[in-house]
């Protein structure tokens, strides 16, 4: 059966020292929920956060990384670098990449391919823009950008691969998709992995939510059938709210 996640996207945001006093915090928390508990700070910490948490049950994530194994990409990250500092689970496709990293679903595919080839499990991140919501198209975005990236997978690679999905005029607008908009769009993806790989494969899949979850309206969302939990941004930095969220369950 699919787990439970609550997912902290940290972004580009606490240098070393704000790192370990965010996890030192985090680790004072106490979990009352079933979720599966993951943060992903800066590159440069992947490290020691690793090292700080390895006594805990919260996973230590990658924001992003390159699609090649190694080579001349300035200023990159491999999978294998990340599995060398301890990471097991990388983010890709969050939908600040596509818009100034100008990542596309195609080489979001070849990511998909990379992380699987080196056992990283994925958290795959898409969405629709504001445009696309007000002319009634974000379903056949979300199933494009779903299908373009993953659909030449088989059915075993889904059980490393953990989508979210985040409307991206929710994504740091304070903004929020109600409840029952983001069932919606979550029942549709469910349904669309369900006509490509059958009911085992879209019933076991986590599907998050992301974009403005708070402690507000995390016990609304996740109490939705087809919402596996979220992926947080802003309310990631602050433990005690971040626990707020991981304990609406
Ligand atoms: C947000 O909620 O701002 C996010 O981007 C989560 O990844």
């Amino acid at each position: 059966m699919r787990k439970n996640i609550v997912a902290g996207n940290w972004k580009m945001n606490n240098d070393l020292s704000q790192t370990e006093s965010l996890l030192a915090d985090l680790k004072s928390q106490t979990k009352s929920s079933d979720a599966e508990v993951m943060v992903a700070p800066a590159f440069t910490n992947l490290y020691q956060a690793n090292e700080a948490l390895k006594s805990s049950s919260i996973e230590v994530i990658a924001q992003n990384m390159h699609f090649a194994e190694n080579g001349a990409y300035t200023g990159e990250i491999s999978a294998s670098m990340l599995k060398s500092v301890g990471v097991k689970t990388v983010i890709l496709g969050h939908s600040e990449r596509r818009e100034y990293f100008n990542e596309t679903d195609a080489s979001l595919a070849k990511k998909v391919d990379a992380a699987l080839t080196n056992n990283l499990r994925i958290i795959f991140c898409f969405g629709e823009v504001l445009a696309d919501r007000k002319s009634n198209t974000q379903e056949a975005i979300v199933e494009s950008q779903i299908s373009n990236a993953l659909f030449h997978l088989d059915a075993d690679a889904f059980k490393n691969i953990v989508l979210a999905y985040e409307p991206v005029w929710a994504i740091g607008t304070g903004e929020t998709a109600s409840p029952e908009q983001a069932q919606d769009m979550h029942a549709f993806i469910r349904k669309t992995l369900a006509d490509k790989y059958g009911n085992d494969v879209a019933n076991n899949t986590s599907i998050l939510y992301g974009g403005s979850c708070k402690p507000g309206n995390a016990k609304e969302i996740f109490s939705k059938p087809d919402v596996d939990g979220g992926l947080i941004g802003g309310a990631a930095l602050n433990a005690d709210d971040f626990f707020a969220i991981v304990n609406a369950f």
